[in-house]
């Protein structure tokens, strides 16, 4: 018995950097992320949040090896060797589908190598040879934030067209190797990141590049990777002939503060540069007129030719899917939640976690209705979920009742929306085992059904528990009762 749909997939989805750790084994070279320390709350958190917003370094150049930092997402949960224990349980909650990435510095350590790396292949082929086998569909995310680091010295990062090159030919390579195993692509995690923090995961810097405009860099470097995104769904739909390629992008609902048509227009204009842009650069495959108005009184100006404009109108792709935790409110004087990246104004209606997400599983609905009626593409939730300091009690479980909450009530947001006429296909809980915070770089802000032993210095067994939320995402897989 199922909740919504026969053929609807539920599942939950994970990301290497945060996960694998082994940052250095097997040939595998470094990414940024794992080039950040982890910076006490105390420098961390923001004015008014109890606890932090970004780590620090997030927005700031990282910092490789420093004397007495810690870096977490160096070791991840240990994934890279406990991988089997982690499919079993997934296996064992009756999952549909599991949504993980693949590392590009494991196949192509420095980029510009003409053969991949032999042990990267072997693992990721072990890994999802087992999910098959475990019964899994699998969604595998070629860039969650990782581009080796390697690319970004000898070449700057995406703002050098020859890393456009360099990741087709590691898509190529993915398909080739694992064409036949994985079910859905996603040529990019949150494309729209590149624009809001282009320093994620060492996509570009600013100081490779004297006298530009903190905007030029941002939008070429988007405008590069979107470019790439295309080229992966041409190479896809020629190789394995699918409709099976998505694009991925953090979505940032956010309602206007009030009925005062300043803040409509506000609101209108912040959708337009923080959602709409990237649905309409993957599902229509133009720049949307606001945005080139936009280019131009910011005085930036896109490097490219009519041969990659053709590439990006004819490739667009056969499904969107984004991350859903929270939603923000826009207006010309808002007071901030602190913690989000964007959209992060106060809604009373709302209540917060500790890091400032306000949970609102009716904008669940209200993003599902918007996308569908707009674009008339299958949807997929790539990610959602609660970050929680879950505790650990005697009988080495957490009881985890605010995250059944917030599922439930997100997935009842998500039959309505059904109800309401939406195309939507799959759900992949973010975190399903826990794992190290992308943006907080913290183990304790954690989102699984599985509590990971080990805390923000990486201290403890790394032994898995189940939590309350398994037994329950387990008989909602098994009965279709929330
Ligand atoms: P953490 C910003 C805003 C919303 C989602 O985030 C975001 C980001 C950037 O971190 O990222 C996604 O761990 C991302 C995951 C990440 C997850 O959200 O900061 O794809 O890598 O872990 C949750 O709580």
């Amino acid at each position: 018995m199922k909740f919504i749909k026969k053929d609807f997939l539920w599942g939950g989805a994970t990301a290497a950097y945060q996960f694998e750790g082994e940052f250095d084994k097997d040939g595998k070279s470094m990414n940024m992320g794992e080039m950040i320390p982890y910076i006490k709350l105390e420098d961390r958190a923001s004015p008014g949040s109890k606890r932090k917003g970004f780590a620090r370094a997030f927005v700031e150049p990282a910092i490789e090896n420093k004397e007495g930092l810690h870096y977490p997402k160096r070791f991840g949960s240990n994934h890279y060797n406990r991988y089997k224990e982690d499919i079993d349980l997934l296996a064992e909650a009756k999952l549909d589908i599991y949504r993980m990435s693949i590392s590009w510095g494991r196949i192509y350590p420095n980029g510009d190598e003409s053969t991949p790396n032999p042990k990267g292949l072997e693992f990721y082929r072990n890994l999802l040879t087992y999910c098959k086998q475990k019964g899994l569909k699998i969604m595998v995310t070629m860039h969650h934030f990782d581009t080796p680091y390697p690319i970004g010295v000898k070449y700057g990062g995406w703002m050098n067209k020859q890393v456009i090159e360099m990741f087709i030919k590691y898509a190529k390579t993915l398909m080739t190797e694992f064409g036949d195993l994985v079910d859905y692509w996603l040529p990019f995690n949150e494309i729209n990141i590149s624009a809001l923090v282009p320093m994620m995961g060492g996509v570009a810097f600013l100081e490779d590049h004297p006298g530009m405009s903190y905007d030029q860099l941002r939008f070429q470097t988007l405008h590069n990777q979107m470019v790439a995104q295309a080229k992966v769904v041409q190479l896809g739909h020629e190789m394995l002939n699918k409709k099976i390629f998505g694009s991925m992008i953090a979505n940032m609902t956010a309602y206007p503060i009030d009925c005062n048509p300043i803040n409509i227009i506000e609101w209108q204009k912040h959708q337009e540069l923080n959602r709409y842009f990237y649905y309409d650069m993957a599902a229509i495959g133009e720049y949307p007129t606001y945005m080139l108005k936009l280019f131009e009184k910011l005085n930036v100006k896109i490097d490219t030719n009519p041969e990659e404009m053709n590439i990006l109108k004819n490739n667009t792709v056969d499904f969107l899917s984004f991350s859903y935790y929270m939603s923000g409110t826009v207006g010309k004087t808002v007071e901030n939640t602190s913690g989000n990246l964007s959209a992060t104004g106060k809604n009373p209606f709302l209540k917060a976690t500790e890091w400032g997400w306000q949970i609102d599983p009716q904008g669940l609905r209200y993003t599902l209705n918007d996308l569908w009626d707009r674009y008339h593409l299958p949807l997929f939730i790539s990610e959602n979920g609660m970050g929680y300091d879950d505790k650990l009690n005697d009988q080495k479980t957490v009881e985890d009742d605010y995250r059944i909450d917030y599922l439930k009530q997100h997935f009842l947001a998500i039959k309505e929306a059904i109800e309401d006429g939406v195309n939507i296909f799959g759900y992949t809980m973010w975190g399903v085992i826990d794992l190290v915070s992308g943006g907080t770089n913290e183990m304790s802000k954690r989102y699984g059904l599985v509590y990971v032993d080990y805390d923000d210095f990486h201290n403890g067994t790394g032994n898995r528990f189940k939590k309350k939320s398994f037994d329950w995402f387990k008989h909602f897989m098994e009965s279709g009762e929330l």
